[in-house]
């Protein structure tokens, strides 16, 4: 059985959903990183613009100020760094500055220079599924099939990176929970998250603190607060343990290391899910 790998939420932003204006201070944002570490993520994703429902654009200047001295101080550290932007010239400033992973929640859609910003660079790319802008992306909510549309357009998404000069084998994708999405549309994308496994690419899913999960069972009718859904979050952590993903994003480390723990003991060794690629396939995801 493998770990999927863990990538820590860092938002040096004022508004977003579940942690907007905590770490906006660079000291702060750099000691909540080391917590994050320390709990053990392999990964600290520093995003410098709130992409919560209904949100507007921040300047390219801000999420610049914003994110650079943090990506820094954390390569300083010798800490492992994924900028999540969906501006190109953010994604460029930042792997120069050491990060190794861009992760665009636009796929490549929201800047035309993505695709050739992260051929350049070299680095591992996450492609998430994305129809639009927070400001209105509710209204892009319409599927027949939530599971075959994401797997559809994610594939069109990688065929422009590929084109772009980047390597298949560096692309990650994300289904993209709560970006134009209900609530059921997100039950249903976890259920059949075997579908974007199958694709040959490592997986990656950012369930953290999203309203669904605040809004089941007992919850359902009154949406919990963000903060007290992170139990529930790393259920979807070890559920996901099972499924052959390379790793998930979240906010609160600690529970989500416990939950995946339990979930590899439980599971013990297992066989590689039949993808189609055979075992080499296997050996990447699990890297
Ligand atoms: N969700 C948010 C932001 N960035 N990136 C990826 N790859 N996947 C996600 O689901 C995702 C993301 C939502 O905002 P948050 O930073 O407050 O979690």
């Amino acid at each position: 059985m493998t770990r999927p790998v863990i990538m820590g939420v860092l938002n040096v932003t004022p508004d977003s959903f579940s942690d907007g204006g905590f770490w906006l201070d660079p000291d702060d944002a750099v000691t909540h990183a080391g917590e994050l570490v320390a709990a053990g993520a392999d990964i600290i994703d520093v995003g410098g613009e709130s992409t919560r429902p209904g949100s507007g654009r921040v300047e390219l200047t801000d999420e610049l100020d914003r994110t650079l001295p943090v990506v820094s101080a954390l390569v300083g550290a010798g800490i492992t760094v994924s900028i999540d932007t969906m501006r190109a010239e953010v994604a460029r400033r930042a792997t120069e500055a050491g990060a190794a992973y861009i992760n665009d929640v636009s796929g490549g859609l929201a800047d035309p220079e993505m695709a050739s910003a992260a051929a350049d660079s070299g680095c591992d790319v996450i492609l998430m599924h994305w129809r639009g802008h927070s400001s209105d992306m509710y209204a892009r909510a319409h599927y027949d099939d939530v599971v075959g549309e994401v797997v559809a357009e994610l594939t069109g998404r990688v065929e422009e990176f590929t084109s772009a000069g980047v390597p298949p084998e560096r692309i990650i994708l994300d289904p993209g929970l709560g970006f134009a999405k209900s609530f059921e549309h997100n039950w249903q994308l976890l259920r059949g998250i075997g579908a974007l496994v199958a694709l040959d690419h490592r997986v990656l899913v950012g369930s953290s603190r999203k309203g669904f999960l605040g809004s089941v069972g007992r919850a359902e009718g009154h949406s919990r607060p963000p903060l007290e859904r992170d139990v529930a979050t790393a259920v979807t952590s070890a559920y996901l343990t099972g499924t052959g993903v390379w790793g998930v994003r979240v906010h609160d480390v600690r529970s989500t290391v416990d939950a995946v723990d339990v979930a590899v003991a439980l599971l013990g060794p297992q066989d590689p899910p039949d993808r189609g690629g055979g075992p080499q396939t296997w050996e990447r995801v699990a890297q």
